[in-house]
């Protein structure tokens, strides 16, 4: 049969350049008889197809005649997989033939690598240093870019939409992403004025999306007017997914629902290097005058906070790589900023995945994994993917790898011989994982601060977020919410405001500290001065209050608040609010995730407010 086939077909073998005693002619007849039906190009992606060991996926394939567009989809969709991958499809099955060896054989990949606890920049809120390292980030912020990495589906939240579409906080209803744009917006107002018309004069968004965000990012965007930034100051970079693999040899997986198409599954937020590099938006950042690049994740509602001084630590040290950290808890489901140092010398400072640091220090002399030390947290500072290059070496690196940085491959095998999988695998990267290729001068450094000031973020839905162990943070819709309020009272506290302590109450399952609820625009208190500047004399909030303050000028004299207060105004006007302030205020109301009858972005929380009385000024 295959030598009838091949007989008939010399033309189109000799498309393919495939010819005389040469194997891959048998294996594929199917594709042969197909053959005319292609482009010259979708002929070549064939070919390497071929060559690379993927011939099942034509096995198929009818005579020419029957499902045509069909089979032409199948390699458009192949076109598309070479080429949005760096180095392309072949590149891709050749590392994940390597990796899924490494794996099938137990291979470590920190073999040889002995882990210990680095040592970073510390910083504490509102200090000296604190409030030098700010300003020095305000007055760096006109020469920065932004990159949000929104691709994710948000699987463990299970929110039905976008989540940076969510409400960081209910009081205000300021959704992520317009708190990020005011936020950088508030830095780009600062930053410029203090460079009196020196430099850049906007500082821009790109934003990376996929397939499962992109449509409706966009939405939200042209809906609200790009929340205040100007449509020509946002990118939109859409990842694509990569192919699945349904065995150790990475033959491509089949969708189960189009034997004309291949499986495909998100490849992470590691996409994103390669994306600035292959849209050229990181080059046209550095022949602009830039010199930062700030990656951030889509729910981190107390990010901003400490944006200013980590920026200000990257300028001062000089740092081309510097990772925001906090202090972990053991088995918190963040990575652990871990010192390795090989036999061979070579040491480096890399995040270690949450999934991988307890095996690793299993392995390495440190029986109990990943456990707490006597000051109750991991000794490994956690990392919370807040990473700021300096673009000039960043450009640099980029240019010599195109932006592939480490896979990794985690199958799930059936049984121990590790032959099959439950379901199709496919490579995935992170983004942290950038300076594992950094050559040993460069300069990789870290900022630690304060959970309380520098990450809330929304991950776990509420069922599995009540399940959390006593004592780990939540990171769910409610503890990402009540981290807000107490990061604000506590700002206020240290400028010298007297605030209730707060009370315990039980949402979701979850046990949260409820503080007043006090929110504020980014223009208003961008930094710890800021909101020192505008809070004079005797001012004192009750628990049960509330505080919007929209005014970015307003000063808190005297004010003693024991209900709900909102303060707006026009840009640039003066407000100043004192004396008491007394009514019925804002209350929170218990309601439980089940209860469909509210909305989806307030029952994942299990609380809403009731808005009885209230002060508006002016
Ligand atoms: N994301 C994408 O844009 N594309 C993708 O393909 C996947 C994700 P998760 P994860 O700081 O909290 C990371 O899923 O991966 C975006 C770090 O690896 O929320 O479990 C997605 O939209 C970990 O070390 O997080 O863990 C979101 O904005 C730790 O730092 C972001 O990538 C942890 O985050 C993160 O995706 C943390």
């Amino acid at each position: 049969m295959a030598t009838s086939v091949v007989g008939s077909t010399a033309d189109s073998l000799s498309k393919l350049h495939i010819g005389g005693g040469n194997d891959w002619a048998f294996t594929a007849p199917n594709l042969l008889k197909n053959l005319s039906l292609l482009s010259p190009e979708l002929v070549e992606l064939a070919k390497m197809l071929l060559e690379m060991g993927q011939s099942h996926l034509f096995e198929h394939w009818p005579d020419p005649g029957v499902d045509d567009d069909e089979k032409r989809n199948l390699l458009n969709q192949v076109a598309r997989l070479n080429s949005s991958y760096p180095g392309g499809l072949a590149s891709y099955i050749k590392t994940a033939r390597e990796l899924l060896a490494d794996s099938k054989a137990g291979k470590n990949p920190y073999d040889g690598f002995m882990p210990s606890v680095p040592s970073g920049e510390i910083l504490t809120f509102g200090d000296n240093a604190f409030i030098q390292y700010e300003d020095a980030g305000v007055k760096e912020a006109r020469k920065a870019a932004f990159i949000l990495v929104a691709g994710g589906l948000g699987e463990r939240l299970g929110y039905n939409g976008i989540k940076v579409a969510l409400p960081s906080e209910t009081t205000s209803g300021t959704c992520f992403l317009q708190h990020y744009i005011e936020s950088i917006l508030a830095l780009q107002e600062t930053s410029c004025r203090l460079a009196q018309g020196d430099g850049p004069t906007e500082v821009p968004l790109a934003i990376m999306t996929s397939d499962d965000t992109h449509s409706r990012t966009v939405e939200l965007l042209e809906s609200n007017a790009y929340f205040g930034m100007k449509p020509t100051q946002v990118k939109l970079l859409k990842q694509e997914k990569v192919a699945c693999l349904d065995d150790n040899d990475a033959r491509l997986a089949v969708d189960p629902r189009n034997k004309y198409s291949i499986q495909t599954k998100p490849h992470g937020h590691g996409d994103v290097h390669s994306l600035l590099y292959s849209s050229g938006v990181l080059k046209e950042w550095h022949d602009a005058g830039r010199r930062w690049v700030l990656f951030f994740q889509d729910t981190n509602g107390l990010l901003f906070k400490a944006i200013p001084s980590a920026l200000g630590v990257s300028a001062t040290k000089g740092y081309h790589v510097n990772s925001l950290a906090v202090p972990r808890k053991a088995k918190e489901a963040i990575g652990g900023i871990t010192k390795l140092s090989h036999q061979d010398g070579r040491t480096m400072v890399i995040n270690v995945e949450y999934n991988q640091l307890d095996p690793l220090l299993r392995a390495s002399g440190f029986p109990d994994g990943d456990v707490n030390s006597e000051t109750g947290y991991s000794p490994f500072p956690g990392n919370i993917n807040q990473l700021i290059f300096e673009i000039g070496p960043y450009l640099e690196e980029l240019t010599k790898t195109g932006g592939a940085i480490k896979e990794f491959v985690n199958p799930k095998y059936k049984d121990s011989t590790k032959t099959a999988f439950k379901s199709s695998t496919r490579l995935e990267c992170m983004m942290q994982d950038y300076p594992k290729t950094l050559p040993p001068s460069a300069r990789v450094g870290f900022t630690v601060m304060d959970a309380w000031v520098a990450y809330a973020p929304v991950k776990n839905n509420p069922e599995d977020a009540a399940k959390v162990p006593k004592g780990n943070p939540y990171h769910s819709a409610t503890s990402g919410e009540m981290a807000i309020y107490k990061a604000n009272s506590l700002i206020l506290r240290k400028a010298g405001v007297k605030i209730d302590d707060p009370i315990l109450q039980v949402f979701n399952g979850q046990e949260v500290e409820v503080w007043p609820r006090i929110v504020w625009k980014p223009k208003w208190g961008l930094t710890f001065s800021d909101v020192r500047n505008k809070v004079h004399g005797d001012c004192s909030v009750t628990e049960r209050s509330t505080m919007v303050i929209k005014a970015p000028n307003c000063h808190l004299v005297d004010l003693s608040l024991d209900g709900a207060l909102i303060i707006n105004a026009a840009d640039g006007t003066e407000v100043e609010v004192a004396g008491p302030v007394q009514n019925k205020g804002w209350t929170i109301e218990s309601v439980d995730y089940k209860d469909t009858s509210v909305a989806e972005e307030l029952r994942i929380r299990g609380f809403k407010i009731n808005k009885i009385e209230q002060l508006v000024k002016p």
